[in-house]
């Protein structure tokens, strides 16, 4: 069994992405058939809580109020549109619902009506995830008591780069948060955003940052950059395919217990392609046609793909058997 490591250095993890690709797949295809039922996929899908307007000045981001884009803005929705968003996407097969809101962080006030739509998503027989900025000890812990499953924030890129797309904010302050969210308990789900004109260096220090925090997250969403007109990014020169596959195994590799998610810009990938990052080690999906502003695959073109590939999505109690402490899995499935 590949030994959980939480010390990679930046060197290793580059040497590993400088693999030959042959090399590097088969390396992650080994760590992910010890520790997953490699033709099992978990599916997620989003919703946007709160759209728009965000005092942030994320490069990538359609949501910033800094940038000029073509974008309706809501306010935080009422609960029973969320119920009603969580009802089709459990129809449609998801077993976790993530909800997001450009916001730099909640209010109190505001933490009180999430809370509500936790309790009313979680009574739908879904697992739960939030992404709503930056938390204190204090509101993580609300949310943990409300029985939210996950939280996401991302750490979108090396430390180095950061500065290079985000400056209303520190890379320090994403870990500061990552770190009242797993003191709560609750489940992390982080990871970056590829394709934003950052290194081969860069996407080994997002990793390495990844890898060497003191419990691997349970979830690593691994974006690609869709590109928005009005954002910095737009225009930025598109990163080589493979070199979105070999971060997803390099991901796979450093964290053998953790899902790693072919998450936005699948509108823009082949299915080979799609193919070639569950190959690497991917094993979720968000599923719907829209991520939290901007289009997804269709629904029958992610059901024909799945069909294609004999891949079946993950059923809530297996995607829960995940997340458990590392090293006290369940046992791991055998093949062959
Ligand atoms: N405002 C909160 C935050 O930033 O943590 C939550 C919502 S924010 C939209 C969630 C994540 O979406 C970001 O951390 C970023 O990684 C991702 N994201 C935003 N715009 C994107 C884009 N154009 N392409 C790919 N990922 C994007
Ligand atoms: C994540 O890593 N990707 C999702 C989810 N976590 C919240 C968001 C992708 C957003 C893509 C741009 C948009 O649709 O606005
Ligand atoms: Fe705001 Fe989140 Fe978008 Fe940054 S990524 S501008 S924090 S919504």
């Amino acid at each position: 069994m590949t030994p959980i490591r939480h010390d990679w250095t930046r060197e290793e993890v580059e040497a590993l992405l400088d693999l030959p690709l042959s090399d590097l797949i088969f390396s992650a295809q080994q760590v992910h058939r010890e520790h997953f039922d490699p033709n099992r996929v978990q599916v997620s899908t989003l919703l946007s809580i709160k759209t728009g307007a965000c005092p942030e000045d994320c490069g990538y981001c359609p949501q910033s109020a800094h940038h000029q884009v073509d974008l309706e803005r809501e306010r935080l929705l009422q609960l029973e549109e969320v119920e009603q968003a969580a009802r089709s996407a459990r129809e449609h097969g998801a077993t976790r619902f993530c909800m997001g809101a450009a916001w730099r962080n909640p209010t109190d006030r505001n933490l009180g009506r999430v809370i509500e739509m936790v309790r009313a998503v979680r009574d739908q027989g879904l697992e739960t995830c939030m992404t709503l900025g930056m938390l204190t000890p204090q509101q993580a812990r609300r949310l943990a008591e409300a029985g939210l499953d996950y939280y996401n924030h991302n750490l979108d890129t090396s430390p180095e780069y950061y500065g290079e797309v985000i400056s209303t904010r520190t890379y320090q302050e994403r870990l500061d948060t990552l770190e009242h969210v797993r003191e709560a308990g609750l489940s992390v789900c982080t990871g970056g955003i590829l394709g934003m004109g950052e290194s081969r260096r860069d996407r080994a220090g997002l990793l390495q940052q990844l890898a060497c925090l003191p419990r691997h997250p349970e979830s690593v969403p691994i974006n690609q950059l869709v590109q928005v007109e009005g954002t910095p990014l737009h225009g930025t020169e598109a990163l080589d395919p493979f070199e979105f596959v070999r971060t997803i195994a390099v991901a796979r590799i450093l964290m053998p217990e953790s899902h790693v998610r072919l998450s936005a810009g699948r509108t823009d990938m082949s299915d080979e392609m799609q193919a070639l990052c569950f190959l690497a080690g991917a094993n979720s999906i968000f599923h719907g046609e829209r991520l939290l502003t901007t289009p997804n695959p269709e629904t029958s073109r992610d059901r024909r793909l799945f069909e294609r590939l004999g891949i079946q999505p993950e059923t809530a109690h297996e995607s829960a058997a995940g997340t458990q402490p590392q090293g006290e899995q369940a046992a791991p499935v055998q093949h062959g």
